[in-house]
């Protein structure tokens, strides 16, 4: 009887497995979540809220997007050519077109780093469109030339349900470029899954 039940816990999981690895595929940031949109030559850029993001903070002349040259930034772009920038204190903002699902959890992810003087202060965020608020935020300092992986989850409630998911990307820093390239936001039902079936398996087999 114990075998079938880890089996069964087992079997479970290898379903969870697939389902979750077809989720995390399918990313609700698109079609620009690269900012490959528009070309641009090296050196180039263009101000303002980047193609497919959905709005910017009011001085939108201190971000846009551009193809950062060698001596601006030497790693370059993490992908492709092209990168999103805020200049000191501005922020983008991307609305999805889907609304949060119970037990749910949403991974927010995004390559950044720094150039210019002064401190490469910035935050990352999840928020409810609905509401106009986040629900989850990661303050980081983005280092100078490198690009480091910026994550930030959370999962949702029953509260939750119905509200529209957003994302928002916002730099502090005070004289200097943020840069950011490749844009993920996943969710991750595979977790819950998991916990949900192997531990009810588990709990089982100890009484
Ligand atoms: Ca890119
Ligand atoms: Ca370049």
């Amino acid at each position: 009887m114990k075998r079938n039940k880890q089996g069964l816990c087992l079997w479970v999981a290898a379903a969870c497995l697939v389902m979750g690895s077809a989720g995390a595929r399918a990313s609700l940031v698109a079609p620009n979540a690269g900012f490959e949109d528009p070309v641009l030559s090296d050196g180039a850029n263009v101000q303002g809220t980047p193609v497919g993001w959905t709005r910017s903070s009011e001085d939108d002349t201190d971000l846009g997007t551009m193809n950062p040259g060698s001596s601006l930034f030497s790693p370059e772009a993490h992908g492709g050519d092209n990168v999103a920038y805020c200049f000191e204190n501005c922020w983008i903002q991307y609305y999805t077109d889907e609304t949060f699902q119970d037990g749910v959890t949403y991974t927010f992810t995004v390559y950044s780093g720094f150039t210019g003087s002064g401190s490469g202060g910035a935050q990352i965020q999840i928020r409810d469109i609905t509401d106009d608020d986040e629900v989850a935020a990661t303050n980081f300092n983005a280092q100078a030339d490198s690009w480091d992986l910026i994550t930030v989850s959370y999962t949702a409630d029953s509260g939750d349900v119905g509200h529209g998911i957003g994302i928002l990307i916002r730099s502090f820093s005070d004289g200097g470029y943020v840069l950011y390239d490749d844009v993920t936001l996943t969710p991750e039902p595979a977790t819950l899954c998991l916990l949900s079936a192997c531990g009810l398996a588990i709990m089982r087999r100890r009484r």
